[in-house]
């Protein structure tokens, strides 16, 4: 590769719906940062280019729930987010918004650009519409029985178990996510982009990418293989990018559109931003250049087959180079799950840990070919036993040995042995070895082999015995040193794109001027410290994290009922709870007063109970087994604190307690005498 092509690399712009968990680091983060601090070090012309995404549904339906604006949302996760990524040590050129002015003009110039060369079309389609919220049910609005695996849940857009697109008019058992109503089926008007016939053009183009990783060319041969389907580009909401045709004033850009427009109209504002504001043209209008994506494994399409057509389409803009898509990672054994809250959330990690170690441990083990597993154990493990014991030790020791007897200055070095000669050949071999893998984006084999340069320095420290040298040979102690040093500053270096933090203070320790990401990572390798130079006061570099810390991290994560996990879920039933934790839940003895069922729902009955000082409504799951007429005058137990919950649009203010069986036999809980309303149950 030469030196001059320029790389413009891009991270999948996160919803700005939520903080994000390690598993968005993992994927479509993390490897990017290192690939990106690798180029700086290699002195190539090397953007980085990311941004909140801030439309589409998850924004709205997250806002829906808090109650609040979209834009509220989007503003309140945009910061959160954007700050996240700087304490863990993204370096990204420009981290952009999808709602500013600039986003929105950039996209519809783009959607007029392939409507007018022919690339969209516009259809009447039927689609879902909910009478009761008075709105077409886009995507995530509506969830329904998948038609292809029959998996509860699938989502108007996509099934998540078996991860098809689906055609939101098949679902089986369609309901508003909203109010918990059956849609009705009525005619809209959509542009689409016609990807039946462009279904020659890009596999032409895929074929051409023998340098794919695997995952990614066996993904989309599987697309092809099914037949691409013409998409919809344009969707019936008011938050969004407004469709800038007439007619079409109340509909927005479908968010995927107007998404991965947003690395473009980013690298724009860069370009402002630094003054320079037709600089990013060199980028994006240059054929040459090398577009690389990277994103998680559930963004795979919309990269690698839908976005490059509009980009051939619009005509004007390079072509991505790589998609070097990452697979999931998975946490203490099962998926991360947002609505369970089975995460490790990064801005709460960051109150707590320094960056660094995570960025080791999940680099260590990226889900670069396969699901990979956090478990808070392997966290710990190799913080203590490879950064701590391995990286930080040889630092430490090195550092305090020369400021006790070598007046804290790099030594002269006498004649090297086999043992030094044998240090200083590995060292010379480290940027080539670990820059070729970090090149292929094999980040954990380039993380295992330079962690392997810093184990065989402590064994080089070891063998050389320095402690004995001191006194029978000071010139050999004194040639150990000179090499350790040399050692100590190619380490710095190499491990910046990884461990950007400790690097910087590594290199402070060995008091160098220039920072070290200015630092070339060819030069990593030439033992080239001087004789007499002087060094700062050195410290620890990694503290050791100890077993109760991470104790208390994995017992966070225990309340989580996870299907997938039988075992961590009889854990979790036969754990304790305190008095003082029971004495919290308040039951009460009310009487039911009316009942009736809830319409369209075939479980719930909704009803009306008196609870001594006040009346409530609660909505249970029980009409199956109790008819309305069997429960009025019932005296039941209740939940009387529990927060009020909608259950298909009706509010329950309390929990009614019954038996349950597997197979869903059931009987309500009813006090052996008649009480009083509103008794306590101790
Ligand atoms: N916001 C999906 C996600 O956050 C989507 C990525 C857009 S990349 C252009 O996973
Ligand atoms: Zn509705």
């Amino acid at each position: 590769m030469n030196k001059q092509e320029k790389i413009l690399v891009t991270s999948a712009l996160p919803y700005a719906n939520g903080p994000l968990h390690l598993g968005h680091l993992a994927g479509a983060y993390l490897p990017a940062d290192i690939y990106v601090r690798y180029q700086r070090l290699k002195k190539r012309d090397v953007i980085f280019i990311s941004g909140s995404d801030e439309h589409g549904v998850p924004i709205t339906i997250a806002a829906e729930k808090q109650k609040v604006s979209p834009q509220a949302i989007v503003d309140k996760y945009h910061a959160l987010n954007k700050e996240s990524f700087e304490k863990i040590g993204m370096s990204f050129d420009n981290y952009s918004r999808t709602s500013l002015p600039l986003h929105h003009k950039i996209s519809q110039e783009f959607f007029l650009k392939l409507h007018s060369k022919g690339y969209l079309s516009e259809q009447t389609v039927t689609q879902l519409f909910c009478e009761h919220c008075d709105r077409f049910l886009a995507d995530r609005y509506v969830e329904g029985i998948c038609p292809i695996c029959h998996a509860a849940e699938a989502r108007g857009d996509q099934c998540d178990t078996c991860g098809r697109s689906i055609d939101q008019i098949q679902l089986i058992d369609p309901i508003c996510v909203t109010c918990g109503n059956k849609p009705v089926i009525r005619e809209t008007r959509h542009w689409f982009i016609n990807l039946k016939n462009l279904q020659p053009q890009i596999k032409a183009w895929l074929d051409t990418k023998t340098h794919w990783k695997e995952n990614v060319k066996n993904f989309c041969e599987g697309w092809f293989k099914t037949g691409l389907e013409d998409r919809a580009v344009t969707r019936d909401l008011r938050w969004g990018v407004q469709v800038p045709l007439p007619g079409y004033e109340n509909k927005v850009l479908y968010v995927w559109f107007d998404a991965p427009i947003g690395y473009i109209s980013s690298t724009i504002e860069w370009a402002q931003n630094i003054g320079q504001p037709e600089k990013w043209k060199e980028y994006w209008a240059d054929r040459s250049t090398r577009l690389i994506h990277f994103i998680g494994k559930d963004n795979m399409v919309f990269h690698a087959i839908i976005w490059p057509l509009f980009l051939m389409g619009h005509g004007e803009y390079v072509l991505p180079d790589n998609i070097p898509a990452n697979e999931y990672l998975n946490l203490e054994g099962g998926k991360f799950s947002k609505s369970r809250d089975h995460a490790v959330w990064l801005d709460k990690y960051l109150k707590k840990f320094p960056p660094d170690p995570l960025r080791y441990c999940l680099a260590a083990n990226a889900p670069e070919t396969k699901d990979a597993d956090f478990t808070w154990k392997e966290f710990q493990q190799r913080n203590n036993s490879e950064l701590a014991d391995i990286l930080g030790n040889f630092v430490n020791r090195s550092l305090t040995f020369l400021q006790k007897n070598f007046d804290n200055r790099v030594p002269q070095p006498g004649e090297f042995d086999g043992l030094d000669k044998e240090m200083l050949s590995r060292l010379r071999q480290a940027p080539e070895e670990i820059g070729n893998l970090l090149e292929n984006f094999e980040v954990r084999k380039a993380v295992s082999a330079f962690m392997d340069l810093a184990r065989f320095a402590n064994k080089y420290f070891n063998d050389q015995q320095p402690w004995i040298t001191l006194k029978q040979n000071p010139q050999k102690c004194a040639t150990t040193f000179h090499v350790c040093i040399q050692v100590l500053k190619g380490l710095a270096v190499l491990m910046e794109p990884v461990l950007p933090f400790s690097a910087r203070d590594l290199w402070s320790m060995l008091n160098f001027s220039s920072p070290v990401a200015d630092q070339y990572w060819e030069e990593a390798g030439n033992a080239d410290v001087p004789m007499g130079h002087q060094l700062n006061q050195s410290k620890i570099l990694f503290q050791k994290i100890e077993d109760d810390v991470m104790e208390a991290e994995i017992l966070k994560l225990k309340h989580v009922t996870d299907k997938t996990n039988e075992q961590q879920k009889e854990q979790i039933m036969s754990e304790k709870i305190s008095y003082d934790q029971f004495k919290t839940i308040e039951l009460r003895i009310a009487t039911v007063l009316e009942a009736e069922k809830v319409e369209k729902a075939d479980k719930l009955l909704k009803m009306k109970i008196d609870l001594g000082d006040e009346q409530r409504m609660i909505v249970a799951g029980i009409a199956l087994n109790y008819t309305p007429e069997q429960m009025v005058g019932k005296q039941v137990v209740v939940v009387a604190n529990l927060e009020p919950a909608k259950i298909r649009g009706i509010e329950s203010n309390g929990m009614l307690l019954a038996a349950v069986t597997d197979d869903n036999k059931l009987s309500v809980l009813v006090p052996e005498k008649e009480m009083p309303n509103g008794s306590k149950i101790r």
